[in-house]
């Protein structure tokens, strides 16, 4: 549990990365309470520095002893990091918010969005999981429209972008580009092929079912998250060519019928939801409107006609914030309120 004090030592562990630079970021931008900043990494990184609040923060590689006076610890270094030293951090008295699939699933773990399922963090033992990124902007707009006519079946397509994958796939798509537009073959190294001009359907690993492990984290951490286990959802997760911002074409049957125009009222005063549906002036959510933004996009509402009660809807955010970082400061947030 977390002690209630005027301010906090916040560790963050894979603070050289895309997910922790964002979470810096935002931990300044939000004004979290912190005393003491531990950006923590691999031996690779350590010794460098990040830039809080004015100052440059010498980064430390991440050991057992990392977490002695820790107050919160973010975690974004992948789920073998995660696995090995998120117990260490709760033991030493940190409480750890972990950005990683390691512990989401864990039934002793609360995994949780806070426009969504803030009262579950009252059951934490030490280890707070944040969702997905494609999870999360996905809840935020559907737990509204759950709530006044409960979802029954969800069939959503991602189009994620490669700053999901970290900063060597951002680097990626660039030199890709740059040797495309000098007629060279680039030769990819993070993706199995090119990425840059093209879109990979085929994110995390592929399951025998022919299902993607990144496919089955929108089916098992929604459920979690609605606590509702009868949810029904098929998924397909698609790289795209694009920095930042993660997309969704986003299809729901529901049990009572929900009109768009009811679905846009609802949406319209949604937390964390920023509607934007115009199609008429070419108004709809684009990753570029949502790249820096907190809110989870949502427009092109439409009732699928091909069955009763159907809406379609699109729906964009920042996967380096709201799908990452914003979430797990979000959590903090909570936490010390
Ligand atoms: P990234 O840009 O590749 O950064 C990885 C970070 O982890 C770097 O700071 C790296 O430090 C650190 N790291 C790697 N191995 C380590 C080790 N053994 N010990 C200590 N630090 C280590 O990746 P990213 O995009 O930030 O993502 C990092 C992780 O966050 C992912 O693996 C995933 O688990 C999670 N993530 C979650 C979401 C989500 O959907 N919520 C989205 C993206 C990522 P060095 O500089 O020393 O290499
Ligand atoms: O690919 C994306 O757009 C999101 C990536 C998330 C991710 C990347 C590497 C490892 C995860 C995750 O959060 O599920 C993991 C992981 O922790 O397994």
């Amino acid at each position: 549990m977390l002690k209630k004090k005027s301010s906090y030592n916040v560790a963050v562990v894979g603070a050289t990365g895309a997910v922790g630079a964002e979470m810096i970021e935002v931990l300044e931008e939000r004004k979290f309470p912190v005393d003491k900043l531990i950006p923590l990494a691999s031996s690779r990184s350590a010794g460098g520095s990040v830039s809080f609040q004015g100052r440059e923060i010498t980064v430390q590689e991440l050991t057992t002893d990392s977490f002695a006076d820790v107050d919160v610890a973010l975690f974004s270094a992948g789920s073998d990091v995660s696995r090995e030293f998120a117990p260490i951090a709760a033991k030493a008295g940190a409480v750890v918010i972990d950005n990683s699939a390691a512990w989401r699933m864990d039934k002793e773990v609360p995994l949780v969005v806070p426009e969504v399922n803030p009262h579950d963090l009252n059951s934490h033992r030490g280890i707070i999981a944040n969702p997905n990124c494609s999870t999360i902007q996905m809840v935020v707009a559907l737990k509204p429209l759950h709530d006044e006519a409960r979802i029954k079946r969800i069939v959503v397509t991602t189009f994620q972008s490669v700053s999901g994958t970290g900063k060597e796939a951002m680097d990626e798509l660039m030199e890709e580009c740059k040797a495309l537009l000098g007629f060279r073959q680039p030769e990819p190294k993070v993706y199995p092929h090119q990425i840059a001009f093209n879109c990979l359907p085929h994110i995390d690993e592929f399951l025998p079912t022919g299902y993607t492990k990144e496919e089955m984290k929108l089916l098992h951490e929604t459920r979690k998250i609605m606590g509702d286990p009868s949810i029904q959802v098929t998924a397909t997760t698609v790289r795209v060519p694009v920095y930042i911002g993660h997309s969704e074409s986003v299809n729901i049957e529901t049990q009572r019928k929900l009109s768009a125009n009811e679905a846009r009222v609802i949406l319209s005063t949604a937390p964390g939801v920023q509607l934007y549906d115009d199609p008429a002036h070419a108004i709809y959510p684009m990753p570029l409107d949502a790249t820096g933004k907190d809110e989870v996009y949502v427009g092109r509402i439409r009732e699928d006609e091909s069955i009763p009660n159907g809406l379609n809807l699109w729906i964009v955010a920042d996967n380096l914030r709201k799908g990452a970082a914003l979430n797990a400061v979000q959590i903090a947030e909570l936490l010390v309120r």
